[in-house]
This record gives C-alpha cells, structure tokens and sequence, in this order.
C-alpha cells in the first residue's frame, strides 16, 4: 500500500468490505506508530528534531477510526497525539519528518520543528499550543461551513484534559445552541501531563459533561478501531442530518510520557502493563486473522511495506534544506 490510497474515498473502502477496511485501519496505525517512534526514538535522540515531540503510542485507532470516515468536504482538526489523520488525509510522511527537522519540506517550511501544522488545501487546521483553544476554532469553522452552504463536518480533537478549561466549555455550548455539525473526539488517555483523571475532574466520564449540553455522548472503547469506526458513523449521521455536535469519548491509555522528554515516573507501571495487552495494533491483527481478513503473511508484509515507506520519507527529509535565514520573515506577517 503507498500514500497514494491516502486519500482513498470513504465508499471504495466499502467496496473492500470489512476486510478492506480492516486492512487501511492496520495501515494507518502501523503507519502513524513507525512514523512517531522514527520521531521519537531515533531523530529526537539524534539531536535532529528541533522542538517538542508528542506521540499518540496506543491511541492510534482514535485518530484512524474517525479520520477515515472523513469526506474531503469535511475539516480536521487534530490535536496533538492525533498523527493519523494527517496521514489519512494526505499528508505525505516525508513532509512530517522534515517539518519535525525544521526543513523546507516541513509544513511549516523550516519555521516550526514540532506537531503545529496543517494544510488548508486538505481542511486541516494546524493546533493551537494553548490547551483547548483548538476546540471553539472548531465551532468556528462549522458555523463558516453552514454560512457558505457546505455540507462538512468539523471534527474536533483534544483530551481529557482539555475538557477542563474554559475555552472547551464555550466552544461545545455555542456548537450545541447553534445545532452546528461538529464531531467531538476526546481521548481521554487517563492524564493530562502528570495529572491523573481523578484530579482535574470530578466526574468519572468526560462524556457525563455532555447533558449539561444537551449533546449525546458515547463512551468507546478507544483500544478497538472497528468499535470507534461505528462510533464514528452514528456520530456522524447525527450531525450531517443537521441535529448538531455529537460526542465520542475514546477510552485509551498514553504508553508513554507527556512527551519525549517526561520519563513518567509518575505512573503506575502495572498501568503500562494492563494497557499494553490492550494495544489497538495486536487487537486488530488477532482480529483479521480470527475473522480470515488476512493471513498472517499479508500483515507482515504491511509491516515490511511501512517501514520502506518510513526509511524512504526520513531520508528524503534529511536531503530537505534548512530555511534561508532571509526568508524569516516570509507568510509571518500578510503583505497587501
Ligand atoms: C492553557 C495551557 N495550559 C497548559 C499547557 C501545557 N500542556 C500541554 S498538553 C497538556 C496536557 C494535556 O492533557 P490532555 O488534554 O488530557 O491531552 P493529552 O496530552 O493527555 O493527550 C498540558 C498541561 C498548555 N499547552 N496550555
Ligand atoms: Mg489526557
């Protein structure tokens, strides 16, 4: 499989029936898993990354499971352990390693070495750093849609966390008062930097906050992709059929720090230990082959395919050149 099926439309995948589609959500979590770990665990350590780095190891079906029922017309909005759909959307893996690098093939064009990018060319929106900030941007953009008379979907992504500030509050009551179509998609992977649930929040679920909104919510298991592909679909039907934002709440688990360089000592190792059997990637791999979607050949072939693919896109970032000091200054400010 190339990047070329990036952007393989939602209803061909359909063609493939259930072990087709199978197939593109194993690709695109083994894809976003290489990807990150490249990121990670080598170019970071190499001294070659130039800002923070923020994986989504173990939450992979989150960003592939709503991402790849996507249709062009609709707006992504991902947050920061959300690769995939960057990837799903069409976003080369080379163009992601350069901009990390803090080359000219990076999104960003040299000007960022971090996970602040989009493509307005694919309606991705890039984060905003602040936490949740992202989240009324995202009311924003489907108030535009329906303005225009574009039928789209706002996806909007963030974390448990997130849920606790302000901005997020306001962006979902205005979504919710106004019957905008916007996808909410929480990963609530249990912390929000070194803070466990417990204590940033005192309801058990973030979906509980949902009534206080007159929103439906679902709870999901965020370690199954298919489960969060059904999701996904309800979700989505609901705010496509103009009855507003509707809420998915993605159960998973960090398996690794709040970033590259948090140790997380912090948590639990037994967590580490009962989430790891719970890995979306192995699930999904048990699953296709329990259900005969493929033989066990054929995903290791998608592996071999993936990791090719990775080596090919990091050279060809590493070739990538830094920015011209003198262009500094270049699409920072509008010129008229
Ligand atoms: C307003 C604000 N406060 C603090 C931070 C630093 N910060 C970045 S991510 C993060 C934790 C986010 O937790 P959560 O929303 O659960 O997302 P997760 O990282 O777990 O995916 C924090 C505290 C920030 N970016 N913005
Ligand atoms: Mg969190």
């Amino acid at each position: 499989m190339s990047v070329a099926q990036a952007t393989t439309p939602y209803n061909q995948m359909e063609a493939g029936g259930p072990a087709g589609l199978a197939q593109q959500c194993l690709y695109y979590m083994l894809l976003m898993r290489e990807v990150e770990d490249r990121i990670e665990r080598k170019l970071y350590r190499q001294g070659k990354v130039l800002g923070g780095v923020y994986v989504g190891r173990g939450q992979e079906a989150i960003p592939v499971g709503t991402a790849l029922l996507a249709e062009p017309e609709d707006v992504i909005l991902p947050s920061h352990r959300d690769m995939a759909a960057l990837l799903i959307r069409g976003v080369p893996a080379r163009n992601i390693f350069a901009q990390y690098m803090g080359r000219m093939g990076g999104l960003t064009r040299g000007r960022d070495g971090n996970m602040h990018m989009g493509d307005l060319n694919l309606n991705i929106i890039s984060i905003i750093s602040a936490l949740a900030a992202i989240v009324p941007v995202a009311t924003g953009v489907a108030l535009g849609l329906r303005y225009q008379g574009r039928k789209g979907v706002a996806f909007s992504y963030f974390g448990d966390g997130a849920t606790s500030r302000g901005d997020w509050h306001e962006g979902v009551n205005f979504a919710t008062v106004q019957k905008l179509p916007v996808l909410y998609v929480c990963n609530n992977n249990q912390y929000a930097y070194s803070t466990p649930l417990n204590l940033q929040m005192a309801c058990a679920n973030v979906a509980d906050k949902a009534p206080a909104y007159n929103m439906p919510a679902e709870i999901v298991d965020g370690n199954d992709v298919l489960a969060v592909l059904a999701a996904t679909r309800r979700g989505l039907a609901h705010a496509r059929s103009g009855q507003g934002p509707y809420m998915l709440e993605c159960k998973t688990f960090r398996m690794t720090g709040h970033s590259a360089h948090d140790a997380a000592h912090y948590v639990p190792k037994s967590l580490f230990d009962e989430w790891g059997k719970l890995d979306p990637i192995i699930r999904l791999e048990a699953k296709m082959i329990e259900n005969g979607w493929a033989a066990q050949s054929a995903i290791d072939e998608l592996h071999a395919g993936v990791l090719k693919e990775v080596d090919e896109a990091v050279a060809w970032a590493e070739k990538s050149p830094y920015p011209d000091p003198s262009s500094l200054l270049d699409d920072v400010y509008e010129t008229i």
